[in-house]
């Protein structure tokens, strides 16, 4: 059974799948809508504004409406557009790179004094624990600024001296030059993370940006548009619009031809589409997709550090993170104990709601989420698999049952062809399979169209080092996970997306490096 389409880029096809719940509506038709609940408006040249089409932002752990949400339509997408070209050639222009770094600096300040504020806006949008928000999310909004910052100011440049056919020389140097307006495109899992990962690198370069939070997940992007506004970025040089995908704000914002390069990071299906619509205007494109990431786990590790680990890896922010190992491969000899030790590990998370410091899983984003996770775990069960722990929705018995919860899975005893070890579910579960030697372990690791992240757990240092250099993905980590350091190349390969973000790379994708030749 394969879920996979024509076009070899996963489409799960959900049975009687709900249409999108918080779908928009005209104002006069939002039902069951909280008409009390706060607007979150889109920001344009320094103001924020309505529209007329409202959405509701949903809370994933009850399913109640915590925001309603402002559609961009094409006329304010466009007028996002219009100033934030009008600010990359006005006073923005003239900052420096010094200028621009102090106000990454307060923007990062900005982010930390309304610190609380972020991380009980980021928990209710995404339905994240609120002590994973105050660990993960928010402080690295902020690092993201800081860090870009720092690399602004001590950014390298090439310069070479020629020799030229005549026995003169001539001196090259290359100067880094803003690409213009910027258009940004991120998803729900990490909204605050992923948002300012472009945005701090896009504005360090003296580039205005345009940028599009997921519709599920408008909250922090909102509040951080007040934080621009409040350390006084100039005009225009950040603009925010909410909305949809296809046939709304999101596809507006890249098929517009006043945007000069697209960054985006979502699903592999989605970069498909807006690669297609950045065509015509062969616009730059910088994609981090989805990923079905590995994970090899050799007789000797260190079997308690990697159970703890892994149990990170697997069900980290509820498996929605792209980074989520969701193919397990495990050493024969320890496979028996790794199966019983990470069900345990499993059982004794706590899944609840997402204010409760104790909660390490909270709900997935949303119904639709919820039932594109559980038509994997039906698959999986027509397939034969082992349900080794959950494959089924939680009973709370309050208002959680009207939350998204799954509980968290563990699936053994499925060939490595089926549908729920090939394509990307993200969700809390994995599949883990048994391996008899390292070239086995390799192959069914390589054996995918993504390819955005590994993990090897070893103390064998030759073997990390043998088998990480044959990983065909953007990152690999030993005996660690999900652990970052800014400056270093940071996407994926194949289907997990093109190009690399991360320090001197991110500079690169958004600047146009000019080079000036001089005969000397
Ligand atoms: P998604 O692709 O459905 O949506 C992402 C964003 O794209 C949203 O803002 C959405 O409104 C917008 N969008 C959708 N269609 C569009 C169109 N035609 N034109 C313009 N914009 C459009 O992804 P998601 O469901 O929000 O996020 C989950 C996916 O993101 C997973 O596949 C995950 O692996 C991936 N992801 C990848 C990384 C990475 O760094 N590689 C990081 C986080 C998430
Ligand atoms: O850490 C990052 O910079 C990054 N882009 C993480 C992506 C996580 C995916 O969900």
């Amino acid at each position: 059974m394969s879920c996979i389409n024509g076009d070899g880029i996963p489409e799960v096809r959900i049975p009687n799948a709900m249409s999108v719940q918080n779908r928009v509506m005209p104002e006069t038709e939002a039902g069951s809508s909280n008409v009390s609940a706060p607007e979150l408006k889109n920001f344009v040249n320094g103001e924020f504004v309505s529209s007329e089409r409202l959405f509701d932002d949903i809370n994933p752990a009850d399913g109640t409406v915590i925001a309603r949400v402002a559609e961009a339509g094409p006329e304010v997408v466009d007028a996002a557009v219009q100033v934030a070209r009008r600010a990359v050639k006005g006073e923005w222009a003239s900052w420096g790179v010094r200028q621009r770094a102090a106000m990454l600096y307060k923007i990062a300040a900005g982010i930390e004094a309304r610190f609380d504020e972020f991380v009980r806006a980021e928990s209710a949008d995404t339905g994240k624990p609120i002590a994973l928000a105050a660990r993960l999310d928010v402080p690295r909004g902020a690092a993201n600024f800081r860090v870009f910052a720092d690399i602004i100011k001590t950014a390298p440049l090439e310069a070479f001296e020629t020799e030229t056919p005549d026995g003169k020389h001539a001196l090259n140097y290359a100067l880094r030059k803003p690409i213009g307006v910027v258009g940004i495109i991120t998803p729900w899992n990490l909204p605050l993370l992923l948002l300012t990962w472009k945005v701090a690198p896009a504005l360090a370069c003296g580039n205005a940006v345009v940028v599009k939070p997921s519709e599920e997940t408008p909250a922090t992007a909102t509040l951080l548009a007040e934080v621009m506004r409040d350390v006084s970025v100039p005009r225009g040089v950040f603009n925010l619009v909410h909305g949809f995908g296809e046939g709304s704000a999101g596809e507006h914002l890249v098929s517009h031809p006043g945007v000069n390069a697209v960054t985006f990071t979502g699903e592999s299906r989605t970069g498909a589409a807006i690669m297609k619509a950045c065509a015509p205007g062969v616009k730059p494109v910088s994609f981090e997709l989805g990923g079905k990431n590995p994970a090899i786990i050799f007789a000797d590790c260190d079997r308690d550090e990697t159970v703890q680990q892994m149990s990170d890896a697997i069900f980290l922010n509820t498996g929605q993170v792209c980074l989520c190992a969701e193919r397990v491969y495990v050493e024969r000899s320890i496979y028996s104990w790794f199966v019983e030790t990470m069900k345990q590990k499993a059982e004794s998370l706590n899944v609840g709601w997402p204010s409760d410091k104790a909660t390490n899983l909270g709900p997935l984003i949303s119904a639709t989420h919820r039932e594109k996770v559980l038509s994997y775990f039906r698959a999986a069960r027509e397939l034969g698999a082992t349900i080794v722990t959950g494959g089924d929705v939680p009973q709370f018995g309050d208002a959680r049952d009207n939350g998204f919860y799954v509980q968290p899975t563990i699936l053994t005893g499925l060939p490595e062809s089926s549908c729920c070890v090939k394509e990307e579910i993200f969700g809390p579960v994995c599949h883990i399979a048994p391996f008899d030697s390292e070239e086995e372990a390799i192959a069914m690791a390589n054996d995918t169209e993504y390819g955005l992240a590994a993990s090897i757990w070893t103390n064998d240092l030759k073997r990390a080092h043998r088998v990480a250099r044959q990983m065909n993905v953007g990152i690999t980590w030993v005996n660690c996970w999900f652990l970052r350091d800014l400056r270093t190349p940071f996407g994926g390969v194949g289907l997990s997306g093109i190009g690399r973000e991360g320090g001197l790379h991110s500079l690169n994708f958004y600047s146009e490096l000019n080079n000036i030749c001089i005969r000397l």
